[in-house]
């Protein structure tokens, strides 16, 4: 029977995440842990637990008493975030990922999945429909992190036959948890904003084209590329995952198709420079040919359903 720690559960991947894969390996198999509460149906669920992921001993103290044969290591700094503290950052984007991949070797893990990002790449790669193997040059702390850590993935397989999995994930766009600290944030935000004032003063400039994705078919990607036999999986680093691609400028037109009033204004700030060093979109053939990655959601249905399911929130809470 599987036994599968989450780390990071309280955010807006694990969140998601961790009821997704209840469903599939039963509410008790389901470790969710994190620094933080996470929203009530996670904690509700099944098993929650206070867990640092730099504290080492911690760690494989719960890996051991709990027969954890899985792992989904998500607990890290975001891109905005990491600027404040690049050095903090680096150490539980780095320390956590080295102790994670160190325990799945001593222990003989069966799989771990940790998330790259699209931040890996720079200012000098390709921007247009970036190759799954191309110059990776990241200019942020956030995107160097990442980098060193699909490097460390893919030693620790090479090396130690860890089977260790990844996706660069696009920004996440999602109405269940907030958004926590990156630079693509702001298209979740605009949602809320549109909803609650009918305006929103966007942090980046109008036409910072980035590749995005709705949750759904991220959490479905994760499962889907976890679920694929080893012997199909051909990138050990982590695979380049393309999802859609648009500037704040399109999705605000998309939001005043179902709110005629609303109003977006500008006014970047330093997550701009972050955006200007990422693709614009990505090439995610490798993904496709070894495991199939589908995508379902367009902005159309993404803005359809986002609008939707925060009104709906928004009624519940008040
Ligand atoms: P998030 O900020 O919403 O969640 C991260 C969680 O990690 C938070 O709940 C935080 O409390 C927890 N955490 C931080 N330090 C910790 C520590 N020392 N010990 C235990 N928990 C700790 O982030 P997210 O959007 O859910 O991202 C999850 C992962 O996916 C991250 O590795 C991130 O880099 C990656 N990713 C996310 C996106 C995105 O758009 N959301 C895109 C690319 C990659
Ligand atoms: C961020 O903006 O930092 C994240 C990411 C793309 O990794 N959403």
């Amino acid at each position: 029977m599987e036994k599968i720690l989450i780390t990071g559960a309280s955010g807006q991947i694990g969140s998601e995440l961790t009821m997704a894969l209840r469903k599939i390996y039963g509410n008790d198999n389901v470790y969710a842990t994190d620094l933080k509460d996470a929203p009530a149906d996670v904690m509700e669920s099944g098993p929650f637990h206070k867990l640092d992921v730099i504290d080492n001993k911690a760690l494989v103290d719960f890996t051991i008493q709990n027969k954890i044969t899985q792992v989904y290591h998500l607990a890290a700094l975001l891109s905005g975030t990491a600027e404040k503290k690049p050095l903090f950052a680096w150490d539980i984007n780095m320390k956590g990922l080295l102790y994670m991949l160190e325990l799945a070797k001593d222990t003989g893990l069966k799989k771990v999945f940790w998330p790259s990002s699209i931040a890996v790449f720079g200012p000098t790669t390709p921007k247009v429909n970036t190759p799954q193997l191309t110059v990776a040059e990241p200019s942020t702390v956030y995107g160097i992190s990442k980098l060193a850590g699909e490097r460390w993935c893919e030693y620790y397989f090479n090396r130690y036959e860890v089977d260790v999995r990844s996706i660069r994930y696009p920004g996440l766009i999602s109405y269940k948890t907030e958004a926590g600290g990156g630079t693509t944030d702001y298209a979740v935000e605009i949602f809320y904003d549109a909803i609650k004032e009918k305006k929103y003063e966007c942090f980046l400039k109008e036409d910072a084209k980035l590749p995005m994705m709705f949750m759904d078919d991220a959490i479905n990607s994760t499962i889907k590329l976890m679920e694929t036999d080893a012997s199909k999986i051909t990138i050990r680093s982590s695979y380049n995952l393309g999802g859609i691609s648009f500037d704040p400028k399109e999705i605000a037109a998309e939001i005043k198709r179902h709110i005629p009033e609303f109003e977006i204004t500008y006014k970047p700030d330093f997550r701009q420079k972050i955006a200007e060093s990422w693709p614009q979109s990505i090439d995610d053939s490798v993904a496709r040919k070894d495991w199939d990655c589908i995508y379902t959601y367009d902005l159309t249905k993404m803005t359809q359903l986002m609008l939707d399911e925060i009104r709906k929130k928004l009624v519940i809470n008040n």
